[in-house]
């Protein structure tokens, strides 16, 4: 049993940076005793052992007894970085130190990893070891796109704690779109009256044509929200909102239709197809104190350091079409209404700056210096678009479609799930994607945060269908963000017992045939 025991250290993931295994092994008693400035972290992990460890108790510093984890704030052999924590399980007990608590927080991760699968024997003996930890790169988030397809909110919390147990550090909350607006909003309750509710939706691809017939829809209130934040917070993981904007706007326009080109287009509803839509938001002054309203209620239900203003795909042939918008550009100094969009992202950045907090762009929103040097950019299209924006002196996430879109096929299995058309991300090229780009001088490489994976929902309507996409490739995303080595054949092996805790945490990882473990 031993052995067994000490296998565990085998099969972290992320890898950690330095893992030694030491002799035997500590059987936990669910004693958690802490600091004051490190309770938090306690609770977080006495919540863990509820779930089925030994009954937990939260006790102070004083005399640990023989089975209980001492968390405490405490830089004695710690790796510098916020994140950096030192696990030691030897001698009947577990030390876990860190600087902050974020370093605490990753290490809880670790030990809920070092635990055998639920329902063995022994679940609870760790092996003896000490493991010295801390990120390569700090920005290690996911999108989830809950405009195309809600995702009830105890699915989401299961998501936050699948991704917390992979030591990410944000969500990217996907909130609204053309297809959906879920944020609930006490100033404009038509949002969501109107614009959470689409008539039906695509059945299969776009292409075929094919609808269901069937109304869907649904938001989150802001209680709800502001709990789901609190929830992911205590993990260690911070969710970034999005609110896409002047594009992927035509389901606030169906529920306000003053916000649209009127003098171009007529009423409009919740859409009901996917792909890049023409209807964008008119430049108007009004439009602009709607779009800041909405934004102050969403930065007062996210504290998030980051808010992502959207800034993807704005066809601008409304704006070119309208005489008002026409009007509008030229009276803003603008030599063209095709100017607009810069003009809007500087504006939003310039918003979102005067509160304290740090804009988040789509790349297509990105080239404009005027935007300022504070705002980070999404590398989506490609990775060079990411590549340019660190040149130019802007932090940026990579998030490349062709290898980090978890909404992209990951193997051309005929009876692989639904998925974008034509597309293919194997399991083996989202691990074979490297953030920092080679060859680049230190001081761009050091622009680049680090990178996201991105699960849009077009094709994946249940949290099941959001599974089978995004599990093992997220696995593979998260472990290269994190580890300093890069290998994949080892990668495969600590994947092999990593998929029992996924099944533990509820996820359905689709069968093997479906990865794409072979490019
Ligand atoms: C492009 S990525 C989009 C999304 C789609 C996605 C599908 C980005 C910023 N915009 O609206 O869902 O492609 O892969």
């Amino acid at each position: 049993m031993t052995t067994a025991v000490a296998e565990r250290l085998r099969g972290l993931l992320p890898e950690p940076r330095e893992v030694v295994a030491l002799t035997g092994d500590v059987a936990l008693s669910g004693v958690v005793a802490c600091s004051a400035a490190a309770r938090d972290v306690g609770t977080l992990l006495c919540e863990y052992l509820n779930e089925d460890g030994p009954t937990p108790r939260l006790t102070s510093l004083a005399d640990p007894e023989p089975g209980s984890v001492v968390v405490t704030l405490d830089e004695a052999d710690v790796p510098a970085g916020e994140e950096a924590y030192l696990l030691l399980v030897d001698d009947g007990l577990v030390h876990l130190r860190a600087r902050a608590l974020a370093g605490l927080r990753a290490g809880v991760q670790t030990l809920r990893q070092l635990a055998g699968p639920v329902g063995t024997p022994q679940r609870w003996r760790l092996p003896a070891t000490r493991i010295i930890d801390a990120p390569r790169l700090l920005w290690r988030g996911a999108l989830l796109d809950v405009g195309r397809w809600f995702m009830p909110l105890p699915d989401l919390r299961r998501y936050v704690d699948v991704l917390a147990a992979h030591k990410l550090t944000t969500l990217h909350l996907h909130l609204t779109d053309d297809q959906g607006w879920r944020f609930s909003s006490a100033r404009y309750p038509r949002l969501t009256e109107v614009g959470s509710w689409r008539s039906q939706s695509p059945l299969g691809h776009r292409r075929d044509g094919r609808y269901d017939g069937v109304p869907h829809g649904g938001y989150y209130t802001q209680a709800e929200l502001r709990d789901l934040v609190a929830f992911a917070a205590r993990r260690g993981i911070e969710i970034m909102p999005e609110i896409d904007l002047p594009g992927h706007t035509t389901a606030a326009i169906a529920a306000y239709p003053e916000l649209g080109n009127t003098d171009v287009s007529g009423p409009l509803e919740v859409s009901t197809s996917w792909g890049i839509h023409s209807t964008v938001l008119n430049p108007g002054e009004s439009t602009m104190r709607f779009v800041e309203n909405i934004l102050d209620e969403v930065l007062d239900v996210f504290p998030a350091r980051h808010v992502h203003l959207g800034g993807d795909e704005c066809p601008t042939s409304e704006w070119l079409a309208s005489p008002f918008a026409r009007a509008r550009a030229a009276d803003l100094g603008l030599s063209g209404a095709d100017l607009l969009q810069s003009w809007f992202s500087r504006r939003m950045c310039e918003f979102v700056r005067a509160r304290g907090r740090v804009p988040v762009v789509w790349d297509e929103a990105a080239g404009d210096p005027a935007l300022g040097g504070d705002v980070v950019v999404m590398a989506w299209r490609e990775a060079t678009y990411g590549v340019e924006a660190a040149r130019r002196g802007q932090r940026v996430v990579m998030a490349p479609q062709e290898s980090v879109y978890l909404d992209f096929s990951a193997c051309a299995e005929p009876d692989r799930p639904l998925s974008r058309e034509g597309c293919l991300t194997s399991l083996c090229d989202a691990y074979g994607f490297d953030a920092v780009p080679d060859g680049e001088p230190a001081e761009v490489a050091a622009r680049i945060l680090g990178t996201q994976a991105q699960i849009w929902t077009e094709y994946l309507p249940t949290p099941a269908a959001v599974d089978a996409l995004a599990f093992p490739r997220l696995c593979a995303i998260a472990d290269r963000a994190w580890a300093h080595t890069a290998d994949y054949g080892a990668f495969l092996e600590r994947l092999g017992p990593h998929l029992d805790r996924l099944s533990a945490l509820g996820v359905r990882v689709p069968d093997e045939r479906m990865w794409g473990i072979w490019p």
